[in-house]
């Protein structure tokens, strides 16, 4: 096992938890951004009993900007792992750049899209990613409907690309599970995290049942009025055993 695959698995199991929060809360005004950051450290200090790790978006990242990101994942001292939700999709020298700005801020793991292929892209990223001992998780297939358009239609290509640059993981969606079960038949040692449960429409539980280790929840949780009874109860359908 790799060192993210370790440190996310072991926080699952440390708290018995195989749910990861999305944060994509953002700003309408640059001034708030001191604003915006204690209601993200208040909505962490409430769910650490509940939640494995958390999966904060660019909307986020952009609005706080990449101090103030490692001032609320370094300076809080939490038990989570963090996942930079860049959907990394350029060219190797820029795509490695923005690795790197992820490493900064220091989150455990990265996401990249893909469909950017091995050569040029994910080569890169992996190997800058292991310089930095982060991992990367790869997009092979998404959960809105247009998913289905195109993306998905070269989920098999995307998925063997992932296995060439040996990431350490996929996300996967749980609003379609076929992808999840297709992954895990060949992703031995990768961790699934699967987005889509509460608002998309997946059922908390389900994604895990087709074989994910991680279920990804975002507005089911950070909007409701009380996160933390939320949490607690999708949780009882995320529990390890
Ligand atoms: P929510 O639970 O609020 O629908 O949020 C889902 C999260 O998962 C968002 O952060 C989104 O960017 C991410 N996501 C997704 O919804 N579908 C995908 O296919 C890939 C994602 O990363």
């Amino acid at each position: 096992m790799n060192n993210f695959v370790k440190v996310a698995v072991s926080r699952g199991k440390q708290i018995n938890s195989r749910l990861v929060l999305a944060i994509d809360l953002y700003l309408e005004r640059f001034s708030d951004k001191f604003k915006l950051y204690e209601k993200i450290q208040d909505i962490l200090s409430a769910l650490e009993n509940y939640v494995a790790g958390v999966k904060i978006g660019l909307p986020t990242i952009l609005s706080l900007t990449t101090d103030l990101v490692n001032d609320l994942i370094v300076g809080g001292n939490w038990e989570y792992f963090f996942i930079a939700d860049m959907k990394i999709a350029d060219v190797g020298h820029v795509s490695s750049a923005l690795l790197k700005q992820a490493a900064y801020m220091g989150f455990n793991a990265v996401i990249s899209h893909a469909a950017i292929g091995y050569k040029g892209a994910l080569e890169n990223i992996v190997s800058e990613a292991k310089k930095h001992k982060i991992g990367v998780l790869t997009v092979c297939a998404m959960s809105h409907p247009g998913a289905e358009e195109i993306i998905n239609t070269v989920f098999h290509r995307n998925l063997e690309v992932s296995l060439k640059a040996n990431v350490d993981g996929f996300i996967s969606p749980a609003t379609m599970p076929k992808y999840i079960r297709k992954i895990r038949e060949v992703g031995v040692g990768k961790l699934i995290f699967s987005p889509g449960v509460g608002v998309q429409g997946a059922s908390p539980g389900s994604a895990i049942k087709a074989g994910a280790d991680f279920e990804i929840v975002g507005r089911a949780i950070y909007e409701a009025e009380n996160p933390d009874v939320q949490a607690a109860n999708i949780l009882q359908y995320l529990r390890w055993e």
